[in-house]
């Protein structure tokens, strides 16, 4: 049998709603298509233990699966001042749209178990590494944008470069730590 992309079995309220509901909200979208950022949003707070309520992100009876068509954001840019989801709110403080916020809003209602390290270095390293995935231009974002036409298998121009900046990357994250771990400091890893 064929999914379809509307095809959902959790309950997601409308945006009206929830911006009257107090506690953990989160903007996901009302469609079976997993995204990078709701999948990496939803696993934090799973991890976590949080329970939340799923929020709609187009307006109310306009298909979600067409988020962003036909002005059909608009009560979420009016709701969180953006465009973008996953969206996390929680009471009446600002609504988080970013990776980073979200991830530190959900270490602050449930500190355990961490997922931030304690460490500086394991910290830098880990947002570090985070932000050349999910950050603005981070190859997430990137293979997202990528020109209609330039699938991943295509061997495209567009394809390339991203490959040569994800190694560039790579080859520099492992040389700074290959320098660290030579240095004498303690505690660096
Ligand atoms: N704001 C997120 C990125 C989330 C994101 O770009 N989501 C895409 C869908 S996977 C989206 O909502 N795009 C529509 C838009 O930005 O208007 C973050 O940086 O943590």
């Amino acid at each position: 049998m064929a999914i379809e992309i509307t095809d959902t079995k959790l309950t997601y309220v409308p945006i009206r709603e929830a911006r009257v509901m107090s506690g953990l909200r989160i903007v996901l979208g009302e469609f079976a298509i997993p995204g990078p950022w709701h999948e990496a949003c939803k696993g934090v707070f799973h991890v976590k233990g949080l329970d939340y309520t799923r929020v709609r992100s187009s307006n109310e009876g306009a298909s979600d699966a067409q988020i962003g068509m036909d002005g059909t954001q608009s009560e979420l840019i009016a709701w969180t001042g953006q465009s973008s989801a996953p969206v996390v709110v929680y009471d009446d403080e600002r609504p988080r749209s970013l990776w980073n916020d979200q991830l530190y809003l959900a270490e602050r209602l449930q500190p355990e178990p961490p997922l931030i390290p304690d460490d500086p270095h394991d910290r830098v390293t880990m947002f570090g590494l985070a932000n050349e995935l999910l950050g603005e231009n981070g190859l997430v974002y990137r293979v997202l944008t990528l020109p209609e036409g330039s699938a991943l298998t295509g061997g495209s121009v567009a394809r390339e470069s991203l490959r040569v900046d994800m190694e560039r990357s790579l080859h520099e994250h492992r040389a700074s730590r290959g320098a660290r771990e030579g240095s004498t400091e303690p505690n660096v890893r």
